[in-house]
């Protein structure tokens, strides 16, 4: 009988080679889960960026057409101000890349600009001064990297509101009213820092959404042709009672015996720095694609896109400033986007539900002016077709054929084929290179208007 006190050598090489083989194993799993844990680790931090960017556009969408004004003979305003600066004003401003401006900013203006540019065959420029139109879409225009191809065009969404900045006074707002007694008129105030209007905001005044003046031998009008002071500056606005008793005349006063009720309005807020001066008596957001040069993400594809807010400047005083007063203030909110696509809700009969999508502004019925757009556009669809993560060699990107239907699905039945569905591009993704390596998705979102009718 044989008893065994050790390995034979063949036993040792055995073992060896199974311990090699396991390891060889677990290392090439662990190199495989690593790779795993960083795209994943990637993709949620773009995920978290890219909320934070869609509650800004779902916020901007809602609040379109907050506090707007309006003037005495509807859809006409009046007063005169400036709006968007056409694209040839980025000529050797290097801050810019308008390469993607098009249609021209202009286009979205409802001022008398300073050059109106617009070429566009739906969209156009305004000849007279009309009342801002809350929400502008131009459909496929912005022409992408291939004038000549249709297929890598995207929307461009204008939204105009008395919130859509990010400055401290937009959209913040007080009562106005005389009760008769000396010393007043009297601002309503909510005595809260995050609500109520304070020094050094620029502010206009509405009543019954029209927009006040000064002027004209009067402390309270409408304005009128000629009569064209719209912009004030808050100051003193801290003491009590009247809360602008040093600042009386500089406001439009309401009118006791007809029992009027003003609104103030915040738009911007001039510091001594940069003194601020309002151009326009709303702010406005262009929502876009543009691939920023300088910062462009190398994990997304080359192709790709940033999705971009911009807001109008109003006027600096100062230079080097003022040299983009009326440009367009970039801000990438989303990055890897490869289309932009928008669908607008129309309740043609006001009864509270929906009857159809449009997929632009062609209707003059529902987008004639503003008073159309406020009365019809009830909701709006955004969708966006972008990628998560990185490139990955190790990942086959599944879909039947090779295009992306991106529309509203009105039946909810997968496709976009039915009568009641919109179908708004199909994308077609070998104009892509690597394409399959990407985790490609549609975000889409669903807003309604709250602020509108
Ligand atoms: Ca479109
Ligand atoms: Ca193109
Ligand atoms: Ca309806
Ligand atoms: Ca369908």
């Amino acid at each position: 009988m044989m008893k065994k006190n050790g390995f034979t050598l063949v036993e040792l090489v055995l073992a060896m080679f199974i311990v090699a083989a396991i390891m060889a194993a677990s290392y090439t799993a662990f190199i495989t889960l690593s790779k795993g844990f960083k795209a994943e680790a990637k993709k949620s931090e773009a995920v978290v960026e890219n909320i934070l960017g869609l509650d800004l556009l779902r916020y901007d969408i809602e609040m379109a057409g907050f506090g707007l004004p309006s003037g005495t003979s509807s859809p006409n305003i009046n007063i005169t101000y400036n709006e968007a600066h056409p694209a040839s004003a980025y000529a050797g401003t290097t801050d810019y890349m308008p390469e993607q401006y098009t249609p021209d900013p202009t286009c979205f203006n409802d001022s008398i600009t300073p050059t109106c540019e617009c070429a566009s065959t739906v969209l156009s420029c305004v000849s007279s001064t009309n009342e801002p139109r809350a929400i502008i879409l131009a459909d496929d225009e912005n022409p992408g990297d291939d004038t000549a191809d249709s297929n890598d065009d995207s929307d461009v969404l204008s939204i105009k509101s008395l919130t859509a900045s990010l400055n401290d006074a937009g959209g913040k707002w007080a009562l106005r009213f005389d009760d008769g007694i000396a010393g007043a008129p009297y601002n309503q105030k909510f005595n809260s820092t995050e609500h109520d209007i304070d020094d050094n905001y620029l502010v206009i005044v509405e009543g019954d959404g029209i927009i006040k003046c000064t002027g004209g031998g009067s402390n309270s009008t409408a304005c009128t042709a000629g009569n064209d002071t719209w912009a004030f500056t808050i100051s003193n606005w801290s003491a009590t009672t009247p809360p602008d008793s040093a600042n009386a005349s500089a406001l439009p006063d309401p009118s006791a015996a007809a029992n009027e009720l003003f609104f103030v309005y915040g738009v911007e807020k001039t510091t001594a720095s940069k003194p601020l001066t309002l151009r326009m008596p709303f702010n406005r957001v262009d929502y876009y694609l543009q691939r920023n040069k300088n910062n462009f993400p190398n994990r997304c594809h080359p192709k790709s896109y940033n999705l971009v807010r911009a807001a109008i400047n109003h006027n600096y005083q100062n230079s080097p400033e003022s040299d983009y007063n009326g440009m367009r203030n970039e801000m990438p909110i989303m990055d890897c986007v490869i289309d932009f696509q928008i669908a607008f809700g129309i309740d043609s009969d006001n009864d509270g539900t929906l009857d159809l999508w449009v997929q632009d502004n062609s209707s003059a019925t529902y987008f004639g002016n503003a008073n159309s757009i406020a009365q019809y556009v009830r909701a709006v669809k955004v969708f966006i077709l972008m990628h998560e993560g990185t490139y990955d060699a190790d990942y086959t990107y599944e879909i039947t054929g090779n295009n992306m239907d991106i529309g509203v699905d009105g039946n909810d039945d997968g496709d976009l084929s039915d009568a009641g569905d919109l179908l708004l591009k199909s994308y077609d993704f070998t104009k892509l290179s690597n394409w399959t390596n990407y985790r490609w998705k549609i975000i889409t979102i669903t807003i309604n208007t709250a602020n509108l009718g």
